[in-house]
């Protein structure tokens, strides 16, 4: 998580810990700190799935804001990007019911007025507009990358 690197930083950890922190914020360059997890993009963009995989070979996973404040700080890169990210949210297994990618049900959603509308029946994923508000948008579009550590 954000909190276990920034306290292998402070406490001057071992060698290989700082240097995957600093192959982290190197990959990553972009990043915004929120409580303890670190929200970062490295600018790429694909699909969900394509995301999904690249988040987790980093050693997180795709964006999935719990709260206010996450979400705000995804906005942030969604906004320095001008471009619209997937989060780590999606209702593939039950049309409807949107979860995180280890299947809870949200707990937290920014929805735009009037989504999730499922539009033309193929909508199960789910992007942050530049506003911060979440749109429901067919997986195999491509979006930005923003991992969360
Ligand atoms: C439809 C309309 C729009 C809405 C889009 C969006 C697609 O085209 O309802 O107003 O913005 O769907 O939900 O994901
Ligand atoms: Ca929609």
């Amino acid at each position: 998580s954000g909190q276990e690197l920034r306290s292998e930083f402070q406490n001057l950890g071992t060698l290989t810990e700082n240097i995957s922190l600093c192959f982290l914020v190197i990959m990553f360059p972009n990043g915004r700190i929120v409580g303890e997890k670190i929200f970062m993009t490295s600018g790429y963009e694909g699909n969900f799935d394509s995301l999904k995989q690249r988040c987790s070979q980093a050693g997180g996973q795709l964006a999935s804001p719990r709260n206010a404040a996450e979400n705000a700080a995804i906005q942030q890169i969604v906004v320095l990007y001008n471009k619209s990210v997937f989060l780590g949210i999606n209702d593939i297994q039950t049309e409807g019911r949107f979860t995180y990618l280890n299947g809870e049900n949200i707990v937290y959603s920014n929805w735009q007025t009037r989504e999730p509308n499922n539009d033309k029946g193929i909508e199960d994923c789910v992007e942050v507009y530049s506003s911060g508000k979440w749109n429901d948008k067919s997986c195999g579009e491509k979006r930005l990358i923003v991992c969360e550590f």
